[in-house]
């Protein structure tokens, strides 16, 4: 397959990163991986030239310039559809198309109230009850998946689109050690057992310092 470069920030820190760069190693996309710094201003003006949203991530390819993660996976899925990066069945791949686009434009509270950290664990994280709501939506939409197509992924027996979309919010759960059913505990470990999740946690380890001020953005 062609190397393609993705443009990403900090591992520990960056959930749409992680959603992207899942997106390409399940596309089965090789990759060169270019890590910026959002805070430096000489990197913003070179993103902003490459990507106007001056967002990442960003998949470069073959002459295409993709950001945003729900881009990227329609683009992989238009490259490459034998991946399966999403369900064969239309039914269910309406279902997953449906719920990927409801956790990358909704949960706002989630984010901002158990941002991203991989490198943590908080035992006993208070959460902020406005993010209540997200936490219960996000478990009705596990267990209505994971009963209809049986696990352990999302949409059965391989991970998709919804399982890269999710897997921050399940590795949020982990940090904080949310009180969650047991159906979503499980699935939490599916997640944070998954090769490519190890990888991309060994990479955030590896990543020099803790930046206070992404604390709150991610
Ligand atoms: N909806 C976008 C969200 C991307 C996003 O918010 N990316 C963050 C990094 S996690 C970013 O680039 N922020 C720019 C900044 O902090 O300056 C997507 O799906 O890719």
């Amino acid at each position: 397959m062609t190397l393609a470069k993705l443009t990403l920030s900090s591992k520990n820190y960056s959930s749409w990163s992680l959603r992207g760069w899942l997106l390409c190693r399940l596309a089965g996309l090789q990759i060169t991986e270019r890590r910026v710094a959002l805070d430096d201003p000489e990197n913003r003006a070179e993103l902003l030239l490459l990507s106007p949203s001056v967002l990442v991530p960003r998949l470069t390819h073959e002459g295409a310039s993709v950001w945003d993660t729900l881009a990227i996976a329609e683009y992989l899925h238009e490259l490459y559809p034998q991946a399966g990066l999403y369900p064969a069945d239309r039914i269910a791949r309406a279902h997953c198309r449906s719920v990927s686009g409801e956790i990358h434009s909704g949960f706002a509270n989630l984010r901002s109230a158990l941002p991203m950290n991989l490198k943590v664990r908080h035992d006993k994280f208070p959460v902020f009850p406005g993010a209540k709501p997200d936490i219960e939506r996000i478990e009705a939409i596990w267990a209505e998946c994971l009963g209809n197509y049986g696990g352990p992924w999302l949409f059965g027996q391989k991970p998709t689109v919804a399982d890269a979309m999710f897997a921050p919010v399940a590795e949020r759960f982990l940090t904080y050690a949310v009180s969650l059913s047991p159906a979503s505990a499980a699935y939490c470990r599916t997640i944070n057992s998954w090769n490519l999740m190890r990888e991309w946690i060994d990479d955030a380890r590896r990543e020099p310092d803790e930046v206070e001020e992404l604390d709150y953005e991610f």
